[in-house]
């Protein structure tokens, strides 16, 4: 599978031209063949693409940021797939890690597992490397969906360099289901049942109004899960300089707000409501390994204003992962 370089225009004006500059890495993975209701997050990436012209400033009028400043580099996007979720989880974590990883000297990569030809589930221990100077020399993911599956495979690549970190979960729904309604265990709807069986030990999510009895039970009892009933108790949930990855399912917002997208939930956050957040985890300086924001299907609003606001989130993230990274 390859990465397309944008037809379009970037996802920002601005960007560093080689990858091996850049310290954090934007890419496209637009699958979307387990959509539950309705399909169409395959267009994300490409949508948003079309849209520079929207007016979004690369400047962050909220914290005084501007992009500019950041080194990033826009990778394209994946090659369009379809069906089978299995081999694409597979090559979309083989992608990423090489992302993460490019222009890494290839023989200490190989030491620690790293290469394409040896990519495992579980990190390997290094042998000889030492795992903070390849972190330190590694780039961050900004991956745009797609559907919420992508974050699978994003999750076991940012694992195999970072090592163990939190996952922080904005939707409205729990996605902690077995199987799906059709008795699929991998699918957007079982995507964190996935990440808890892959070994994540701390899951918190924020916005979740939407799931089955079985989710529900098991927010409430499984030890890994925080069910966070508000900004303040999510805040709390974070540790103060706590490595984490951020997905943000567009559904998290209110679909007043964002209706591009295939499974829609009444109710839920404001844009504010996410500057709230990104005003916590500053407050608690946690290191950004990894975002993605996923969900958005832009062909149905033809207002094209769920594409804006997307982007307006996306320019949030990027700027998050640059004042919060490694250290
Ligand atoms: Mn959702």
């Amino acid at each position: 599978m390859s990465l397309k370089r944008p037809e379009h225009p970037s996802f920002f004006s601005s960007g560093t031209q080689r990858i091996e500059e850049a310290g954090i890495v934007l890419a496209g993975f637009p699958y979307d063949c387990t959509a539950s209701f309705r399909a169409g997050a395959r267009f994300g990436p490409r949508e948003r693409r079309v849209y520079p012209g929207d007016g979004l400033e690369d400047f962050s009028f909220y914290f005084g940021e501007d992009l500019e400043d950041a080194t990033f580099y826009d990778a394209g996007d994946m090659d369009p797939v379809y069906g089978d979720p299995l081999p694409v989880i597979d090559s979309y974590r083989q992608a990423a890690a090489e992302l993460i990883t490019a222009g890494l000297d290839s023989r200490r990569l190989q030491a620690a597992g790293l290469d394409s030809r040896r990519l495992q589930a579980e990190r390997e221990q290094a042998g000889g490397l030492d795992p903070r100077r390849l972190q330190a020399e590694a780039r961050r993911l900004l991956a745009i969906g797609g559907e919420h599956l992508i974050t699978y495979p994003l999750l076991l690549a940012a694992r195999q360099v970072y090592g163990e970190f939190t996952l922080l979960h904005l939707d409205a729904h729990a996605d902690l289901a077995v199987v799906n309604h059709v008795g699929s265990r991998v699918a957007h709807g079982t995507v964190m049942n996935l990440c808890l069986e892959a070994g994540l030990e701390k899951l918190v999510q924020y916005g979740i109004r939407s799931g089955n009895r079985q989710e529900y039970e098991m927010r409430i009892n499984d030890p890994r899960i925080i069910p966070a009933g508000s900004l303040e108790e999510f805040v709390d949930s974070v540790e103060t300089g706590e490595r984490v990855y951020l997905t943000v399912d567009v559904d998290f917002f209110d679909p007043a707000f964002v209706p591009g997208t295939g499974t829609p939930e009444a109710g839920g956050a404001g844009f504010d409501d996410f500057i709230s957040v990104r005003r916590g985890l500053r407050k608690r300086q946690v290191q950004m390994v990894g975002a993605d924001i996923v969900e958005l299907a832009p062909e149905l609003d033809a207002s094209g204003n769920s594409t804006v606001f997307a982007g307006k989130v996306l320019r949030e993230l990027l700027l998050t992962m640059h004042v919060l990274g490694i250290v």
